[in-house]
């Protein structure tokens, strides 16, 4: 026989296929009372890449409810998004306020 492997009396466990997934965090939106609406949607559309309209939706949803979600990624994508728009909102003086959560 070619293969070795058939000459043992060895059973192999058949290999059960487990992709593993990584954990996926949101990325959320806070709101305040300062921050404008347009600067928290041009926020939106720059940073997790939304038409206007999904990005209005967004705002509207944070601004009423107090929090919403503006994607969800891998935990090292998060962090960044989370740095990005944490940081255009502190260089324009805004107290917007951006977290992450497990998803
Ligand atoms: N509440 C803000 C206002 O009335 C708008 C706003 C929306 C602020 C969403 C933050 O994450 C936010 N100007």
């Amino acid at each position: 026989m070619a293969n070795p492997a058939h000459e043992s009396n060895t059973v192999l466990k058949p290999e059960v296929a487990k992709p593993k997934l990584p954990p996926m965090f949101k990325v959320m939106l806070l709101n305040d009372d300062y921050t404008p609406m347009e600067f928290v949607v041009e926020t939106i559309e720059r940073f997790f890449s939304k038409s206007r309209e999904q990005a209005t939706q967004i705002m509207l949803k944070v601004h009423i409810e107090g929090v919403g979600v503006c994607g969800v990624y891998p935990q090292d994508i998060a962090e960044t998004k989370m740095s990005q728009v944490m940081n255009h909102a502190r260089e324009a003086q805004h107290p917007l306020q951006c977290i992450i959560e497990i998803a």
